[in-house]
């Protein structure tokens, strides 16, 4: 009777986890799970537990206080995660404390990819149309919340169903305290990274950075340093974003160049990245979506439907 028992409830518990197995994954042709589902409600509400910290500004404890939180949200679901800590001056002389937040998941892999996103905010929002808000730090819901949100749901997933690729998770820090006309002024967590590697497994085939993956009617236009280094793997993730039926965002028009983490990447570390990035060529000025660097910078700017285009883009790209 006993042993009857265990089996009906053995019996049930598989049935029930294989249901939400199914709603969580796109059933392929032959009837087979392949794809999880990116939940993008979660990962809105992602973007907006970063910005309940307040712009996380390096050497704010706002900035201590959500590093600590991001490393926790891996370590619930990595293989391996690490923390670099780092000292780097920057181009205005301050002397920051930096954290790099990587996340290995499957280290037994050799055929590895790296998504990154940046987890800091700038210090000032000096694209602000009032002059007055100018000395203020920006929000950056979208810049980078929106990135670091997209790469956690992931994760999520990944833990949920481990794909068949090796993935890395760098959240970088110290990329926003740059100025106009230093290209090296930018980015400076990935350029100490890409310097003093700490992959736990072999180093990564290929790269993707998110940067401003969030906003509500964004474009992403293949970026000119990803042409340079990375064109095979660019036109592939556009195909693939296309076969997933998010062809409205990645679009086949050529984007502008952007300074921004995949350069050192590429350049320093030598794995070919690219950059999905919100670029808006006919928006005056910054060229990027209207509350860049600004104190509007904010909540307001999210549309979940933009990260579910990014995030399924990926869970695509990985099963
Ligand atoms: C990306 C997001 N960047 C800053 N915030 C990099 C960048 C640097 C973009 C200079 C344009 C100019
Ligand atoms: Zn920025």
């Amino acid at each position: 009777m006993m042993r009857i028992l265990y089996v009906m409830v053995a019996w049930a518990l598989c049935a029930m986890s294989c249901a939400n197995n199914k709603a969580a994954v796109h059933q392929a042709a032959g009837g087979q799970s392949s794809v999880p589902q990116f939940d993008a409600d979660s990962a809105y509400a992602l973007v907006a537990r970063q910005c309940e910290f307040g712009p996380r500004v390096p050497g704010t404890s706002a900035h201590a206080a959500c590093a600590q939180w991001l490393t926790r949200q891996l370590e619930a679901v990595a293989d391996t995660v690490l923390v670099q800590q780092a000292s780097v001056t920057t181009f205005d002389g301050t002397k920051l404390g930096l954290k790099n937040i990587y996340a290995a998941f499957r280290p037994e892999i050799e055929n590895r990819v790296l998504l990154l996103a940046h987890w800091d905010c700038r210090p000032w929002a000096d694209a602000d149309p009032d002059p007055s808000m100018r000395r203020r730090p920006v929000m950056g819901a979208n810049d980078a919340a929106s990135g670091v949100a997209v790469l956690l749901e992931l994760a999520r997933c990944l833990r949920g169903m481990p794909p068949t690729v090796g993935v890395d998770i760098l959240l970088v820090d110290v990329e926003d305290w740059g100025t106009d006309g230093d290209e090296d002024s930018w980015a400076l967590g990935t350029q100490y990274w890409a310097r003093h590697p700490q992959w736990v497994s072999t180093t990564p085939h290929y790269g993707v950075l998110l940067d401003m993956v969030g906003a509500r009617g964004a474009r992403f236009a293949p970026e000119y340093f990803s042409m340079e280094y990375a064109s095979g793997f660019v036109g592939h993730v556009w195909n693939v974003a296309r076969e997933a039926g998010y062809g409205n965002y990645f679009v086949g028009t050529q984007g502008g160049a952007v300074t921004d983490d995949h350069i050192y990447i590429n350049r320093i570390a030598g794995i070919p990245c690219l950059d999905i990035i919100d670029m808006r060529p006919d928006q005056e000025g910054s060229g990027f979506f209207s509350a860049w660097h600004t104190t509007h910078d904010t909540m307001d700017q999210i549309d979940p439907s933009t990260l579910k285009a990014v995030g399924q883009t990926l869970l695509h790209l990985l099963y």
